[in-house]
């Protein structure tokens, strides 16, 4: 068995194998601790990270000189637009986003954007600069206890023992990250990020899967079945966990004749133009969608965890509830079938057993109450009133972005624009900061959606507050 330096994919090699510590065959090559964290990054495909440098973090930044020409820096002004830019990678690609600050102030800078990736489910890992070890515990220079205080902000936090862990620990924050779906965090000491280490880990990358959700059983299939047959008005309400369904969810609202209705973040997994989609209920939502939840006797919730949702629909309406999540089962409101299943999975199973319903009154009057806010919304679209109307603004946005235009969105009321005026459509894609909302989102998403997607055009709506 051989090591090899900076060569993707090998298999985990420990320096307590045998046949490299004995014989004259291999001399080990040695890597500072912080290079073989940048190792790691490599053979996860991490070919960029976010950050702001500082002298606990000096290994680090010799790192990424080192390692500039396989993972660019991108040089951040503020530590947490550098978490807030990790955040965002996950939610725009699917894949996981890395930021680092140093020690001190520079760690306390990250924790808006590591509770906006925990808030969202979020992986991502934030590599955090310590303090020497030995001046650790003594109320030293920019000292304080980031064990502790990154805990509660991330779902893994760890600090090595050794310089030795240092790989092997970058290693587990990543899966950690990625299983836990939050932020990881990874607590570098300056001394151990100097020091030279064995260089015999290499990441066994290949072993990774990508989720994949079970089927529903066939017993809650033929319970939602027969609910949906009883039902006089059923609904659909999604949220970002019905990510991925778009064609079975708007099957299904052809086939049972149900409107369409989603928290904030669901927006886009259908196309706004589609006729049944009412939009998001709530303050931020349209007209539509706010009325009809207020008359359906059956919602097929689908991934969907909005704590707004406590406020919609009539008590006494039935609820067939689909999640991958076993703890939301009836969290927001009474489920009377649960189907711990994928979503695309668990409609595709429903569509196939279910019979084709005809238009119920509601979903009529749905489709109209649609209409009729359409028709007012663009009534205003060429206002020229002061202070100035949004819809014109959003107008010139929707006739301008590209098909596959990405849209950044701050925190403020340009999110009721967003979700009323917007007409997400094609390959378009969006991100904002969700169950935390913290204003300063939109500048660092929109940097990471031009850094992961250069050839695309990238809108960053912001308001003035959030832009500052
Ligand atoms: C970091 C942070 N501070 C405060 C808030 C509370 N808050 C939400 S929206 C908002 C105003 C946003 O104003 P602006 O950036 O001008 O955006 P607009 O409302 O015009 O979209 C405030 C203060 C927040 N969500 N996040």
């Amino acid at each position: 068995m051989l090591a090899f330096a900076n060569v993707k994919n090998y298999v985990l090699m420990m320096s307590e194998d045998k046949n490299i510590c004995e014989g004259d065959a291999l001399k080990m090559t040695k890597i500072s601790g912080a290079d073989a964290m940048f190792q790691v990054m490599y053979d996860w495909d991490i070919d960029h990270v976010f950050g702001f440098p500082g002298g606990s973090f000096d290994s680090g930044m010799n790192a990424v000189h080192n390692w500039k020409d396989k993972i660019k820096f991108i040089e951040v002004r503020h530590e947490e637009a550098g978490a807030l830019a990790a955040s965002a990678e996950y939610k725009l690609t699917g894949k996981l986003g890395v930021c680092f600050g140093s020690a001190g102030p520079g760690a306390a800078h990250l924790f808006n954007g590591l509770y906006d990736a925990k808030f969202d489910k979020t992986p991502m890992v934030a590599i955090v600069a310590n303090v020497p070890t030995s001046r650790q515990d003594i109320d030293f220079f920019q000292a304080f206890d980031e064990d502790k205080w990154f805990l509660n902000a991330s779902v893994w936090c760890r600090q090595p023992k050794t310089a030795d862990q240092i790989p092997v620990i970058m290693d587990e924050a990543i899966r950690q990250a990625y299983a836990r779906k939050g932020p990881a965090v990874v607590i570098i000491p300056k001394d151990f990020g100097w020091q030279n280490i064995d260089d015999n880990f290499r990441v066994n990358y290949n072993a990774h899967v990508k989720d994949n959700y079970p089927a529903p059983t066939k017993t809650s299939v033929e319970d939602a079945v027969k609910l949906l047959k009883e039902a006089k008005n059923p609904v659909m309400y999604y949220g970002l966990g019905a990510k991925g369904a778009g064609d079975e969810i708007k099957e299904f609202a052809e086939k049972f004749k149900a409107p369409l209705l989603t928290s904030y973040l669901g927006k886009g997994i259908v196309e706004d133009d589609f006729p049944a989609y009412m939009g998001t209920i709530g303050r931020i939502g349209p007209k539509p969608a706010q009325e009809v939840q207020n008359y359906t006797d059956l919602v097929v919730w689908v991934g969907n965890n909005s704590p707004f949702s406590i406020l919609w629909f009539p008590k006494n309406a039935k609820v067939i509830q689909i999640d991958v999540d076993p703890a939301k089962f009836g969290k927001r409101h009474k489920t009377d079938v649960s189907m711990l299943a994928d979503a695309k999975k668990a409609l595709r199973a429903i569509i196939d057993a279910g019979e084709e319903r005809r238009e119920s009154p509601l979903y009529k009057a749905a489709i109209a109450d649609r209409e009729n806010w359409d028709a007012w919304q663009t009534s205003f679209k060429d206002s020229d009133e002061s202070p100035v109307r949004p819809e014109p603004i959003w107008d010139v946005i929707n006739k301008e972005a590209a098909d596959n235009a990405v849209f950044a969105v701050d925190v403020g009321n340009v999110n009721v624009d967003h979700c009323r005026l917007l007409k997400l459509h094609d390959d378009q894609k969006w991100t904002t900061s969700g169950l935390h909302a913290t204003m300063g989102y939109g500048a660092p998403a929109a940097l990471t959606a031009a850094t992961v997607y250069p050839d695309r055009e990238v809108w960053q709506l912001a308001g003035d507050g959030g832009f500052a």
